[in-house]
Order: structure tokens, then C-alpha cells, then sequence
């Protein structure tokens, strides 16, 4: 069997970006059977299986810019390229040995799997390394839960941890909840985790009731708009929505080069014919793997998805694999049923494309689709048109 491994160290851009971050990811109070940590627990080390080609490495970039993002100091990975799956621990038993070895070298005391475990599996690594183990869902659920300022996205937020959370609250989690803090573990909050499963049903209960309002109050909002032309930005998270809102509804959402920079959905009128306003609306972005309970309860802000008349994908043109990136945030909107919404793809960021090949590639990949830079504001015009027209040709349909 081959084996890839390879220690890496965080850039210095994502050290400064995170610094203050560093200090959140203590570690559990382990189950007193539980093995010694090997590490420290912010030091990580990534691990995951390639299905086909190279796919691993592409996955695991990403799964490195997740864990800096949660604030994790990535030391290493390691990749099981062949083999079968090993039921009770998901990777095999010399992929296993081959992470202790490493996370004893370089004392990580957090392991980070670029998939998802069962409740099973995440125990059984847990005592075989030593570390604590984080998959792939609640990483991307504790980014959610440190990006979420509004009590909607809190609420969804810790729906989606809760439901991610029942089937793993064995006596052992329960033993652990006093304590429990860091990645994967943030946002029930210490009280939920001391609970028995029976109040954390009831927990979710109230969640799914209080979200039932704000579905309520969003329906009332949107009745409304019924009127108005909706347009919506999609894409993968970074692929630079909110900048390309800003850009075109003279606006200033939060930008950032970070992953999940925006949960709440932000609307603004653009332009009106009229009495019929066109609308503009920036929302939470898509990755990979989207954990589904986290699609499930973010149902009532991606609603605004599902309505519109017009879906803006937005898609990073610097990627070094587009159609990975398309293909996953189309596989969130087959799960949210927004396929039917009619689509214009917007490769942004041609800016930074210094690599005219690649450019020409993507436009006779992509007839259809336009090239915009939306801090240069190159292209931006272009789009201006092509949604006017769309805008238009609703109106006289309508
Ligand atoms: N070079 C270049 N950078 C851009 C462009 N548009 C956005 N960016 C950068 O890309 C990063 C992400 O931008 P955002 O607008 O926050 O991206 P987003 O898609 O809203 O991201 P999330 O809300 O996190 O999903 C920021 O650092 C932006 O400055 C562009 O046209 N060119
Ligand atoms: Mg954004």
C-alpha cells in the first residue's frame, strides 16, 4: 500500500487571520478510561481516504483551510490511497499506526477525518490514537457555530448540532460535557451537554418551534416581494458573493477571506421597472459535503433560494478545479429542490486569472456564462445587462 504523508505547516496569512482564534480550541476532559492525549489539542493532524485519481489531495486542501478556519494548527496528513474500508475505524489498522506515529511526533493531540464517521467509528479511533476525533460534519458545524451572530442563525446552527449530536450522546459524551469545548463541540454549550438525550430532544423541539416563527415571519417578508424579481447569489463559500453584492447593490456586507463569512441572508433593491423592484439577495455559501442536517435547518434562510426567478452561481474562476466546485453547489441545490430556478453562471475574480488559457478554457467550456471581476468591476456592466434582460423579459411575461 502506498503512502502519502506529508507535514505541513499554516501560512503565515492564515496564522494572522486565525491568531485570534488560536486560543478557542482547548480540549475535552477525556473519559478517564480513555487513552492519554498523545498532543496537544489544537495541533492537527488530517486524514482521509482518495476514492478516485487524485481527489484526496483537492478534498484535503480543503478540509486544511476548514481546520485553520476553526482554528486548528495543521502538523501533517495522511492519506489511505488503497484498501478496503475498515468497518470500525474507517481508515485501516497501518493507516492508524502511521497517525500516532506522526501525531506523536509532532504531539497533536486532534485528529480530523475528511469524511464522516459513524458514532462507532469516531469512538474507536478516538481510543485507538489516543486523540480526540473530529470528522468532517462537525468541523463544518463548528465554523457555523463561531460565524453565527443572529439569533436565526444560532438557532438553526444549534438545531443542526443537536440532531448531529443525539446519536453520538453515549455515557461517554455524557461523562465528557462538563467539560467539553473546542472543535466539534461548540455551541450547545456546556449545559446541553451535560443533559440526557431526553432533553435534548425536547431541546430540539423548541428550536424547530422557534424556527417555525421565523419561517413565518420570512413567508410574510416574501409575500410581500411576491411582486418583485428575485435574483439570488449562490456558490461556493469564498467564491466572493457578498463582494459581488456589494458591487452590484452599492452595498457593504462583510467580506472576508474566509470560509462561511456570511449565514444570514442580506436583500436590497437594485433596480426597478415600475412598480416592479428587482432584487438582490446574498446568502451563506456552499462547500463539499454540506452536512445535511446543517441544509435541513437552514431551510428558512435558503428559501430565498428556492424562490427565485433568477439564480446567480457564482463561481471562483482562480479554482484550480471549477467543476468540482459547480458540481457540489449544484448537488445542494438538487438537495434543497432549487434546480428548476433558471441559473447564470458568473466566473468572478478574473482579476487574478493571470493565465489566459485557462480563461479561454473556461469561456468555450462555459458559453453561456459571464466573466466578471467584482473588485475590479470589470465584466460588471456586462452582468448588469444580462440580468436586465432577464429582468425585462420576466416583466413582459408577466
Ligand atoms: N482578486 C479578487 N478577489 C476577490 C474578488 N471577489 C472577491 N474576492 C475576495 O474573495 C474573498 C471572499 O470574498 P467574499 O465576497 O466574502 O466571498 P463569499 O462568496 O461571500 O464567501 P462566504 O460568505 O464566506 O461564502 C475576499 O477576500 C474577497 O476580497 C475578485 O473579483 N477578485
Ligand atoms: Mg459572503
Amino acid at each position: 500500500m502506498r503512502t502519502s504523508r506529508t507535514t505541513s505547516r499554516t501560512t503565515s496569512k492564515s496564522r494572522s487571520r486565525h491568531s485570534h482564534e488560536a486560543d478557542a480550541v482547548t480540549g475535552p476532559a477525556r473519559d478517564k478510561d480513555a487513552p492519554k492525549p498523545v498532543g496537544l489539542p489544537d495541533r492537527a493532524i488530517l486524514a482521509g481516504r482518495a476514492t478516485r485519481g487524485g481527489e484526496a489531495s483537492i478534498t484535503l486542501a480543503e478540509l486544511k483551510l476548514l481546520a485553520e478556519t476553526a482554528g486548528a494548527k495543521v502538523r501533517g496528513q495522511v492519506v489511505q490511497r488503497r484498501g478496503p474500508v475498515r468497518a470500525s475505524t474507517f481508515l485501516s489498522k497501518g493507516k492508524v499506526e502511521e497517525i500516532q506515529e506522526l501525531a506523536g511526533e509532532e504531539s497533536a493531540g486532534l485528529l480530523l477525518i475528511d469524511d464522516d464517521l459513524s458514532p462507532g467509528q469516531q469512538r474507536n479511533l478516538e481510543k485507538e490514537t489516543g486523540m480526540r476525533v473530529v470528522d468532517r460534519s462537525a468541523l463544518i458545524l463548528d465554523i457555523f457555530a463561531r460565524r453565527a451572530r443572529t439569533r436565526e442563525a444560532r438557532l438553526q446552527v444549534e438545531l443542526a448540532q443537536l440532531e448531529y449530536l443525539l446519536p453520538r450522546l453515549t455515557r461517554m459524551w455524557a461523562h465528557l460535557g462538563r467539560q467539553v469545548g473546542g472543535i466539534g463541540a461548540r455551541g450547545p454549550g456546556e449545559t446541553q451537554l451535560e443533559v440526557d438525550r431526553r432533553k435534548i430532544r425536547e431541546r430540539i423541539a423548541r428550536l424547530k418551534r422557534d424556527l417555525e416563527g421565523v419561517v413565518r415571519e420570512r413567508r410574510v417578508q416574501r409575500k410581500a416581494r411576491k411582486d418583485c424579481f428575485k435574483v439570488s447569489l449562490v456558490g461556493y463559500t469564498n467564491a466572493g458573493k457578498s463582494t459581488l453584492f456589494n458591487a452590484l447593490a452599492h452595498a457593504k456586507v462583510y467580506v472576508e477571506n474566509q470560509l462561511f463569512a456570511t449565514l444570514d441572508p442580506t436583500t436590497r433593491v437594485i433596480a426597478s421597472e415600475g412598480k416592479v423592484q428587482l432584487l438582490l439577495t446574498d446568502t451563506v455559501g456552499f462547500i463539499r459535503k454540506l452536512p445535511a442536517h446543517l441544509v435541513a435547518s437552514f431551510r428558512a434562510t435558503l428559501e430565498e433560494v428556492t424562490e427565485a426567478d433568477l439564480l446567480l452561481h457564482i463561481v471562483d474562476a482562480t479554482e484550480p478545479d471549477p467543476g468540482a466546485h459547480i458540481e457540489a453547489v449544484n448537488s445542494v441545490l438538487e438537495e434543497l429542490g432549487a434546480l428548476h430556478c433558471p441559473r447564470l453562471l458568473v466566473f468572478n475574480k478574473i482579476d487574478a486569472l493571470h493565465d489566459e488559457i485557462t480563461l479561454l478554457g473556461l469561456r468555450a467550456r462555459h458559453p453561456g456564462a459571464v466573466f466578471v471581476s467584482a473588485v475590479t468591476r470589470e465584466g460588471i456592466p456586462e452582468l448588469r445587462a444580462v440580468i436586465a434582460g432577464r429582468f425585462h423579459g420576466d416583466g413582459e411575461r408577466r
